[in-house]
């Protein structure tokens, strides 16, 4: 990629080369001809730490001074990538560095590539968690991040025959030039033991929580850098250490394994990110998880409230807490557990400063990701935890038990314990209860958890459900990923273009301007020259960059329907081996996505996905005008790669079940065209580009909520659509799997007689519309001016944005948008 600024200072690439080989010398203790492109990632990586970190103590110290509302972004999942690049553009150093590592024979993109994704999240929410912490640091937010630091993040994908296989990430293993153990932050975390009433000397009650195991908890801090650097945040990520790393008496009488058993229980919680998009597995280590970080996190915060303030009273005034979903929500018991034990502050008075201080944020419907924990396992635990809950349950029933309308029914639905299939504490009822504000994530789905799981709630509290449409990073998606697209745009309205995203609409009029237009293609070109290069190193299939670029990524999952694009796929397939003599457009449909390990259908459509790659590239009457890939290990530094080279972005889940998604707006920020569903942020994404530049089709929310009370057999929608059954035949009866024949029955089977999705019910709709995109790629004067249009629309997704509105209508604290000064 192209440099983007002006030719840097001489002096100060001098400067930042010295500086390099200070590091490389005394901290990577390499000489410069034994350096490898790791040891000068390293030693470039600490000499733009070093300038973070004044800014970094400058930014705490301020805060401190001012005595500021601090605000805690509570998440189990931060999904960061890689930093170089993020922390140079940042600091406004990128050219410079360059130019200084040019002088040095090295070439700073090769740098890029050795760093390790720090990977520890699923996909959007931890992805969002990560676009969040920069736009906080960038709007002078003083704000901390909270989570794990995983020694294992999400899981290495590999394709062995198709198939996915899981292998650990180790993405410490080489040492992690961002972070600073502190050793002296060391929290004690407790876990299960028993309750033991003591009689306080006027006479009150008073519950005394004595664990039967502690858990050391330790910080590792990150500095977060925002734009130009003007503010510098904390991430502060815990891991978990035993009490007593070794009982030496065992190890003395020669149990050597024993000895360390306390450890290896205790060290567990922090070793692997949860593996589950949605899967059910080691549900007991997932609550210990939970607990440790929400426990650890809120002892730091309370103390750092308490040497600033001295007055627990005033928590509320001074921190603001945000709940990313409901993994972290266990919070809400801790801090009554705080309060009330530890504080001694009366129980209504603690639940009011509880709920100042908390908001929810929902980031999903599906019914198998809405947490709730067993109550024996809570029992067992945390059984302080346990009490306070039903506490609050009580207090809460009493009150809505009061009103009219109070039937069993409507009780049972309120009630911080679901009875129906066993008793089981609801996490989205507590977070919901424990915080002022509850926001959803997309206009759709705030008025779909009105209506759906949070409906009696809202009833209750009316008012207290918001929006916040997500929103992404312009520096990371934009400036970073597709630096010659930003050179391009900053061009023509000015470089304060990361400042404010919405200048962007400044770019609107030149959706006429040819010369412009061409130039835009020419960086797309150039961008799918080098994702095929990439393609070709990594799976070894060719592809040509004049072809239409189809891409679909993101985690595998039914209601993302991968499946759908793969039945287009194998039907324009079919009909260009039958009619081979048409003039077909020649076109390559990119998947990249992980399935989560447990999840045996997801998995099956990953190597659905490549079974058709197989038949399809090398069937010679093709002739290369359809092309299957499927990139393994899909991972964030993977996205900024393929995003930008994107002509088209696969948005086309289920209506109703993605509450937002937020690759859609980074595809549609470079320029790729949409074809997607009326679902979560694709909905505003059509109101801010327009109808004609968008592909939207099929069932609406409403629809697929009427359809399912129908049936949702597909029978029908198959046999009306011939193109359908075919495709469906042609994989049911082992064209891609010649060697197994019957390898997708289950898959077809469900489809045809189960299909929860919709997705025989869209398809006719979702083939029709691709026929249309073909018509316009034809016309491509008409294609990149849509291409500009939306690229000039996106400005309102930026996550400074959204993160304004957080600020404003949630956490009550000031925002300074970026700038020079
Ligand atoms: C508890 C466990 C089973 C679990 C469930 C679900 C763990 C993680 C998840 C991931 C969910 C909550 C998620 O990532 N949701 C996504 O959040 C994005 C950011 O708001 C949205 O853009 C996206 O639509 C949504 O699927």
């Amino acid at each position: 990629p192209a440099a983007t600024g002006q030719v840097p200072a001489a002096a100060e690439v001098a400067e930042i080369r010295d500086r390099i080989l200070e590091k490389l010398k005394h901290s990577v203790s390499k000489s410069v001809g034994s350096a490898t492109p790791h040891d000068w990632f390293i030693a470039t990586a600490l000499s733009v730490r070093d300038k973070i970190v004044e800014s970094w103590l400058t930014s705490i110290d301020t805060a401190k001074k001012t005595g500021r509302k601090r605000v805690y972004y509570l998440s189990l999942e931060f999904l960061i990538g890689r930093l170089l690049i993020d922390a140079l553009t940042n600091m406004e150093l990128i050219d410079q560095t360059r130019a200084a590592l040019a002088e040095l024979g090295v070439d700073l993109e090769a740098l890029r590539e050795v760093e390790p994704d720090a990977a520890l999240g699923n996909g959007g929410l931890g992805r969002l968690a990560a676009c969040f912490m920069e736009s906080m640091a960038t709007l002078s937010i003083a704000a901390y991040g909270y989570g794990i630091r995983y020694d294992h993040g999400l899981f290495r994908q590999r394709i062995k025959d198709g198939r996915q296989l899981e292998y650990p990430e180790d993405w410490l293993s080489y040492g992690n030039p961002w972070e600073f153990q502190r050793p002296e932050l060391v929290y004690g975390v407790g876990f299960s033991g028993h309750i033991e009433t003591q009689t306080l000397p006027d006479g009150e009650l008073k519950q005394v929580w004595m664990p039967g195991e502690t858990v050391q908890a330790l910080a590792y801090d990150t500095p977060i850098a925002g734009w130009r650097g003007a503010h510098i945040n904390t991430l502060r990520l815990w891991a978990a250490r035993a009490a007593d790393p070794l009982r030496l008496d065992k190890f003395n009488s020669g149990d050597h394994v024993g000895a360390l058993m306390d450890q290896v229980r205790a060290e567990s919680i922090s070793k692997v990110l949860y593996p589950g998009d949605t899967s059910p597995a080691g549900q007991e280590l997932r609550l210990r998880q939970e607990y440790f970080f929400a426990s650890a996190s809120l002892q730091d915060l309370v103390r750092r409230h308490m040497s600033l303030f001295g007055d627990i009273k005033t928590l509320a005034d001074k921190a603001a807490i945000q709940l990313n979903d409901t993994h972290p929500a266990i919070a809400v018991a801790e801090l009554m557990h705080i309060l009330v034990d530890r504080y001694d502050i009366p129980w209504n008075k603690s639940w009011a400063i509880t709920k100042a201080t908390f908001s929810y944020t929902n980031h999903t419907l599906l019914p198998e990701a809405l947490e709730t924990w067993p109550v024996p396992l809570m029992e067992r635990l945390l059984p302080r935890h346990m009490q306070i809950i039903y506490l609050i349950n009580a207090l809460h029933l009493e009150k809505v038990g009061k009103g009219p309308d109070a039937s069993g029914a409507r009780l049972a639905a309120l009630s911080l314990i679901d009875e129906s299939h066993g008793r089981r504490v609801r996490m989205g009822h507590l977070a919901f209860l424990g915080s002022h504000k509850v926001n959803g994530v997309s206009a759709l789905h705030s008025d779909l958890m009105k209506t759906t799981v949070f409906r009696d709630l809202e009833s209750v509290e009316p008012g207290k459900i918001t929006n916040k449409t997500n929103g992404i990073t312009f520096r990371r998606w934009l400036k970073e990923a597709n630096p010659s697209l930003t050179s391009l745009l900053t061009e023509v309205v000015g470089d304060t273009l990361l400042d404010d995203a919405t200048i962007l609409e400044k770019v609107a009029p030149y959706a006429d301007d040819s010369a412009f237009t061409e130039r835009y293609a020419a960086i797309r070109r150039a961008n799918k020259v080098a994702l095929s290069a990439l393609v070709r190193d990594r799976i070894g299939v060719k592809l040509d960059p004049d072809a239409l670029f189809d891409v679909h990524i993101k985690r595998i999952h039914e209601y993302k329907r991968q499946i759908l694009n793969i039945l287009e796929t194998v039907a324009i397939f079919e009909e260009i081996r039958a009619q081979s003599f048409r003039e077909w457009i020649p076109r390559v449909k990119i998947f990249a996505g992980k399935a989560a390990a447990s999840y045996t259908t997801a998995k099956l459509i990953i190597q659905l996905a490549n079974d058709v790659g197989k038949v399809v590239n090398s069937d010679p009457t093709v002739r290369g005008l359809l092309k299957v890939v499927f990139l393994p290990n899909y991972n964030v530094s993977l996205a900024e790669r393929i995003i930008p080279a994107a002509d088209l972005s696969e948005q086309i889940s289920t209506a109703g079940m993605e509450a937002s998604g937020t690759g859609n707006m980074k595809f549609a920020l470079n320029g790729a065209l949409t074809i997607g569903t009326l679902d979560g942020a694709n909905v505003e994404i059509l109101e801010k580009v327009g109808a004609p530049n968008i592909f939207i089709f099929g069932l609406t929310a409403d629809q697929v909520e009427a359809k399912r009370t129908q049936g949702i057999s597909g029978q029908e929608a198959i046999a009306r659509s011939q193109r359908l059954s075919e495709a469906l035949e042609s994989i049911a009866s082992g064209v891609f799997s010649p060697e197994q024949p019957d390898r997708y029955r289950p898959l077809v089977d469900a489809l045809t007689y189960n299909d929860f999705f919709l997705v025989t019910a869209d398809f006719d709709s979702y083939y029709n519309t691709q026929r249309d995109v073909f018509k316009r790629w034809r016309d491509k004067k008409s294609w990149w001016r849509s291409a500009v249009i939306n690229t000039s629309n996106m400005g309102w997704f930026s996550s400074d944005r959204t993160i304004t509105e957080y600020a404003q209508e949630i956490w009550n604290v000031p925002t300074t948008p970026p700038g020079r000064n």
